[in-house]
């Protein structure tokens, strides 16, 4: 899978995809990340991307041309699945669209920054625009690196039996259960009996039986559908 983040501030996404889980996947060849820099597309002469919102009022707006030079020129090379805007007015994500958004093959994140991109760019290009919660960041570029973590650690070969996603919080509408390494005991503090049993079966319950407590206590929303 090929993800394209299109941003104005690159540096902000270097570092999150050159770690563990991710850098083993581009390693593998099973994904790759291109950022790339709206600037670089500005053919302003000084590279200026934004612009003074018209009607007047505080914040300035991410101007058309860069950003469509940009998406044309990515959409000269390859068919995009998805052409995804990550705004705090888009839908709320979830680990069902995640799992949707791993089965494609190409997509492009547009992130978000200063009051946002002009709406005609959201007509003319997007095909779906992301939220990752409730609250306002900087920019879109910290969404953006959330968004392709959790659809890159999907992807079939990325992970091990060790870090297997079907055992994820959420992807069954369950929260994990609460999870132990040695010592069995510390500062009087015991490992719960279950786990040392060996009894498979045993263990498989209490876990499931946690899982739900947990989930009821937490987050009864996730119970509901
Ligand atoms: Cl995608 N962008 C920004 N700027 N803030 C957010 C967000 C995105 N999701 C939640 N808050």
């Amino acid at each position: 899978m090929r993800i394209d983040i299109l941003t104005v501030v690159p540096d902000l996404l270097e570092s999150p995809f050159n770690h563990s889980i991710l850098q083993r996947a581009k390693d593998k060849g099973l994904a790759e990340v291109h950022i790339h820099n709206i600037r670089d597309y500005s053919t302003d002469k000084h590279k200026n991307v934004d612009d003074y919102q018209y009607g007047g009022g505080a914040g300035m707006v991410m101007a058309i041309q860069p950003i469509a030079d940009c998406i044309e020129q990515l959409q000269s090379e390859r068919a995009y699945d998805e052409i995804i805007y990550m705004t705090p007015d888009g839908k709320l994500f979830e680990q069902s669209e995640a799992n949707s958004l791993s089965r494609l093959k190409n997509i492009i994140l547009l992130c978000g920054h200063y009051k946002g991109v002009d709406e005609r760019i959201r007509e003319l290009f997007i095909t779906k625009e992301i939220s990752i919660g409730s609250y306002v960041l900087s920019g879109g570029e910290l969404a953006a690196a959330v968004v392709a973590d959790s659809i890159i650690r999907l992807l079939p070969g990325v992970l091990n039996d060790e870090t297997s996603a079907l055992t994820d919080s959420f992807q069954d509408n369950l929260l994990s259960p609460p999870i132990y390494t040695r010592p069995a005991e510390y500062k009087g503090m015991k490992v719960p009996e279950v786990l040392l049993s060996g009894n498979f079966k045993l263990i498989e319950e209490y876990r499931e039986e946690e899982s739900y407590k947990r989930t009821k206590e937490r987050r009864p929303d996730l119970l509901k559908d």
